[in-house]
């Protein structure tokens, strides 16, 4: 068997500081030590490795030693990024891919066979829930949608078939959230897999492993590198058999991290800690200003006490993110007024990002979903999604206000 693996098999990742907390994890990355004494790992832009020999090449591929083979079976640049996460998560290992879609696309197609079910969060982002109705069906794989807030739908859509539950918890972009101890002893139940979604809260505000999850996944190119400048996913498992499924797949379907993409989300997650406080701290003045404001019918924030499973966030989450959902009196048409009118806030998709943005789930992000599919999943057409950035807050009111009067 052809190794897909940096580490020899049965080998626990080591780590550098074992006893550290999760800020200084963030900055002293899991990494090798680097012969020059740099302080950040270096960027190895190296597609293949040289053996030492023949006798060393044979004992790399036969996964009876560390070492490195080829970029994308493994690499030191985005090992570093891999067992990092990992550690932050507390998972066995990580597993880096292009982007986030990869990392669900690796975990669904390792984890389905032909004729398997698998039941997920309605309000999925729609391209997650798009990959297994448009794609994966054809192979066979069947998919119920329920609103896994709901213990009683998670229940009933369970059928001898099922072999997978994903969660995405705080949803995209509801914000619908779900109690991941109980799904994962439901999960436990039946004997399914349970795969969370965590790029909404990231390791730092939730940590789904701990609760009983047996796979978390982020599109880091949201909150964990926050800088708008990387495209890149994580697979992270709480057991080394589930690494041994999934990352022989990521590996033969050719999703991997890029050298230069771990290099920078390395120096985004840095400050994951400083930017989450910041951000959270001016979405919950943000949250409150919006629900008093005349235009606004409701507003969908994890913090808020309205939020219909604050108490359960408060359990599950250690703070309450920087993602806003809202809806205008004025439906549709407001909305698009509102965001034709901001100056600060940005108009485009993505979020947890250092900057502002603003966009509308129903012609954007899901526009790809069927109408009834999206207001099922509490999408409605005038759903306006807001991702709070780490600007001066008093900007940002300005700027909604300013928005808000023109609606
Ligand atoms: N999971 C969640 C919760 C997401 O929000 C996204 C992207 C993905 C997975 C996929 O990650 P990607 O391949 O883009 O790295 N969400 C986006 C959004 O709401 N707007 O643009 C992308």
């Amino acid at each position: 068997m052809l190794s897909h693996d940096t580490r020899a098999a049965g080998t626990e990742p080591t780590h550098t500081h074992p006893t550290a907390g999760f800020n200084t994890r963030l900055v002293h990355p899991q990494a090798d030590g680097d012969p020059y004494g740099a302080v950040n790992v270096p960027i190895y832009q190296s597609s293949t490795f040289a053996f030492r020999n023949a006798a060393h090449g044979a004992a790399l591929f036969a996964g009876q030693e560390d070492g490195y083979i080829y970029t994308r079976i493994g690499n030191p640049t985005i090992r570093a990024l891999e067992d990092t996460v990992a550690g932050l998560e507390g998972g066995y290992g990580g597993i880096a891919t292009s982007s986030g879609l990869g990392a669900v696309a690796a975990v669904y197609m390792a984890l389905l066979d032909a004729g398997a079910h698998m039941i997920s969060t309605a309000s999925v982002y729609g391209p997650t829930r798009g990959l297994v109705e448009q794609h994966l069906a054809r192979f066979g794989v069947q998919s119920s949608y329920v609103d896994t807030s709901d213990l009683a739908r998670v229940r009933e859509a369970i059928r001898p078939a099922t072999r997978l539950i994903y969660v995405e918890t705080p949803s995209n972009p509801a914000m619908q959230v779900t109690d991941l101890r109980a799904v994962a002893e439901i999960a436990r139940e039946h004997g399914c897999v349970l795969v969370v979604d965590n790029t909404f809260a990231s390791p730092y505000l939730q940590r789904p492993l701990e609760l009983g999850a047996d796979v978390v996944l982020h599109s880091v190119t949201k909150f964990i590198n926050g800088h708008a400048d990387v495209v890149g996913g994580i697979i992270v498992t709480r057991t080394e058999e589930l690494q041994r499924r999934i990352r022989p797949l990521m590996v033969n379907l050719g999703c991997n991290m890029d050298p230069h993409q771990a290099f920078l989300v390395l120096r985004g997650l840095k400050t994951l800690a400083l930017r989450i406080e910041r951000a959270q701290a001016s979405a919950m003045q943000v949250a409150r200003w919006l629900e008093t404001h005349p235009k606004v019918s409701w507003v969908r924030y994890v913090g808020l006490p309205s939020h219909p499973q604050h108490d359960l966030v408060r359990r599950q989450m250690r703070g309450f993110g920087s993602m806003i959902s809202f809806e205008l009196k004025g439906g549709l048409e407001a909305g698009v007024r509102l965001m034709d009118g901001v100056r600060l806030a940005t108009l485009a998709v993505s979020l947890g990002g250092v900057e502002t943005l603003i966009e509308h789930p129903a012609s954007m992000t899901h526009a790809g979903m069927s109408c009834e599919d999206r207001v099922a999943a509490g999408i409605t057409d005038g759903l306006v999604r807001y991702s709070v950035g780490i600007e001066d807050v008093e900007d940002l009111l300005a700027d909604l206000d300013q928005a808000l009067q023109a609606v």
